[in-house]
């Protein structure tokens, strides 16, 4: 029987197709590049700004051939001097990589759209036989990248990492050309969607790296505590259950091992494919928590390559009412927090960023911070790791995201895939949130549901989780969280604004909450906005006595939460940009519901969440003496 294939079935083929590897999004994510053998490619890179993407389309709006050399990602020197070349790249226009162009110039204040970055550069691999990949930490939103003038690959999602090989023999050893394509545009099907409360930086936002690897390299691994059951502790030798995924399927015979000094521990598994799974007992160990963040050098290698990393261990589940961190209930004393700098206006990415945003939480007192609405710079949940501070992960599904296209839940699957590959080891990273405030329709759970069932097709070890949404105009004394939703997550996690978007604050003295899943309870956000410096009486909106009586106000609410209460992350840390903003007086372009203002000043709100946070660490610590 011969097949006949026309248009249609090859659409449907087609569709097929996609559905299939949507559903399975995988990535070739190189993971722990920290410890890879690298050359940073971080600095000043020469850029073009191409509004109208004259680089990259013909006069007639067709893509440029890769040859073209109108296209920017080809050279930009002329053969002579009556050559015409309508493009190039000088010193004068350089932008500082990682970092958002917003900041770095004026003329870029509210720039969204294309900016073409060029970097040359030399680079002698170390050994002939060699793998080289280009990294990238995060490009806001698209990226389409270009090594001496061959395209290498696209990318599109702003705050998670992705890499690309550089094929064999391209490379040369002195004098590369590399031009990204970077573009920020909002457009309603993609993630996160046009509306968004926070503002679109663009640009090369994290770091870039040539990572160099031998042939068949170990790309990533998963050493961690095995998935708790029914609320038991890690026993005294804690099994481990993890794997470790080569790049190609190994010679026959070949042997992962995987030591941690520190323990005198290490142990052999024979490769079958790529892909090999590692299970293990642990010899005692200190576990990882908030007051002892413990972490462990962990070796895993092959015949030819090995990488190490600092890996805790503890296990986190949610278990009936409550949230348990190596098997005794916690809570979370959280903040939320946007990966902004508002005293530099820019976006967070380097350590000391990620130490100044996280000790601005620890003096607050917590020992919970919500990433939000999107993974923030992987050095956030390293430092996380080492300080001992719980994390809540995030996508940015946000808001009104096309529910019902296929393609942006595709989209929101890689993201969620870059998202937990990348952070897969982090001790720190209890909660993995598939979005914030969507709202509620058959399409839109649907869509919630299989981002859920991929996030725990992908990790069975850590609580999945989103922000809910609750309706203020049929607020009544009593308020049942009931989002279908909450079916489907392990912790119940809704935002809730009483006394700023529903009355005034004093409405929470006759408010109460619950929810219909017997399941841990999490406020994932509350707050009121506040001009740091404006003084009044309470009951002037942006004073920052209004946002000190809210939180007054909310705090005698939350001592009347039913028991499977189990914390909170108010919003938010500090004030960040916001083009949707715009009182004159108090806003000017910034959310102000930050507990510190945008010069780093705390506002009054921030002594009265203190002041209840140590209340709750100091009866805490007297129950567990
Ligand atoms: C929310 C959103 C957050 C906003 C905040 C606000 O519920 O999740 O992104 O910034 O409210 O300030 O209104």
């Amino acid at each position: 029987m011969s097949l006949k294939i026309n248009m249609k079935t090859l659409k449907f083929l087609t569709g097929l197709l996609f559905a299939v590897s949507a559903a399975n999004a995988q990535t070739n994510l190189i993971t722990n590049i920290g410890d890879r053998k690298t050359l940073s490619l971080n600095g000043a890179w020469q850029y073009i700004v191409d509004p109208y993407e004259t680089g990259f389309y013909d006069y007639r709006y067709k893509e440029l051939n890769e040859k073209n050399g109108d296209a920017y990602w080809n050279t930009d020197v002329p053969e002579n001097k009556t050559a015409k070349k309508e493009h190039g790249y000088i010193d004068k226009y350089t932008l500082q990589v990682p970092g958002d162009w917003n900041h770095q110039d004026p003329k870029f204040e509210y720039y969204e759209g294309t900016v073409w970055y060029k970097k040359s550069f030399d680079y002698k691999k170390a050994n002939a036989a060699d793998r080289v990949f280009l990294y990238f930490g995060a490009v806001n939103y698209k990226s389409d990248v270009y090594l001496n003038g061959k395209k290498l690959g696209a990318h599109k999602g702003g705050f998670t990492p992705f890499n690309f090989e550089v094929p064999e023999g391209l490379l040369k050893e002195a004098g590369n050309f590399l031009v990204v394509k970077v573009d920020n545009k909002r457009y309603a099907d993609e993630v996160p969607t046009l509306n968004t409360d926070w503002w679109n930086y663009g640009g090369i936002t994290r770091d870039v790296k040539l990572v160099e690897v031998p042939k068949t390299f170990i790309q990533d691994f998963v050493i961690q505590l095995t998935k708790p059951v029914n609320g038991q502790a890690p026993s005294k030798q804690p099994g481990v259950s993890g794997w470790v995924k080569l790049s190609d399927a190994p010679a026959a015979g070949e042997i992962v091992t995987v030591s941690i000094p520190e323990l005198k521990f290490k142990k052999q598994f024979t490769a079958v494919g790529a892909q090999v799974p590692v299970q293990f007992k642990l010899p005692k160990v200190r576990l990882w928590s908030t007051e002892n963040p413990k972490l462990y050098n962990v070796i895993v290698s092959t015949s030819t390559d090995k990488t190490q990393d600092k890996i805790g261990f503890r296990t986190i589940e949610a278990a009936g009412k409550q949230v348990l961190l190596n098997g005794k209930p916690i809570f979370m004393r959280g903040i939320s927090i946007h990966g902004e700098i508002a005293n530099e206006i820019r976006r967070a990415y380097s350590h000391e960023d990620a130490l100044q945003l996280l000790n601005q939480a620890r003096e607050l007192g917590c020992n919970m911070v919500r990433l939000a609405h999107y993974p923030h710079d992987e050095k956030m949940t390293r430092m996380a790791d080492s300080l001992g501070i719980l994390v809540w992960s995030e996508i940015p599904v946000y808001w009104t995201i096309d529910f019902g296209n296929k393609e942006v839940l595709a989209k929101a699957k890689v993201q969620l895939n870059e998202m937990i590959t990348r952070d897969h080891n982090r001790a720190s990273v209890v909660i993995w949130s598939v979005g914030n405030e969507t709202p509620i329709s058959p399409t839109r759970t649907d869509f919630m549901h299989n981002l859920i069932t991929e996030a725990k097709r992908l990790d069975q070890t850590r609580m999945i989780s989103a922000a809910l949404e609750v309706n203020y105009s049929a607020l009544k004394s009593s308020n049942v969280v009931d989002d279908p939703l909450g079916e489907f997550v392990d912790l119940v996690a809704f935002n809730e604004y009483l006394g700023w978007y529903g009355g005034l604050p004093d409405k929470c003295r006759t408010t109460n909450w619950s929810t219909i899943y017997n399941k841990p309870l999490f406020i994932s956000e509350t707050g009121a906005g506040a001009k740091g410096g404006f003084h009044a009486d309470s009951l002037t909106r942006f004073s920052e006595e209004f946002q000190e009586w809210y939180y007054k106000e909310q705090i005698s609410m939350l001592k009347r939460m039913p028991d499977n209460f189990v914390g909170i992350s108010p919003w938010v840390l500090t004030d960040f940009r916001s083009p949707k903003r715009n009182n004159p007086l108090y806003q000017e372009g910034w959310n102000r519901k930050g507990l510190y203002d945008d010069k780093g000043n705390k506002k009054k709100a921030f002594y009265i969440l203190q002041s209840y946070y140590n209340e709750i660490k100091n009866k805490q610590t007297s129950v567990s003496k």
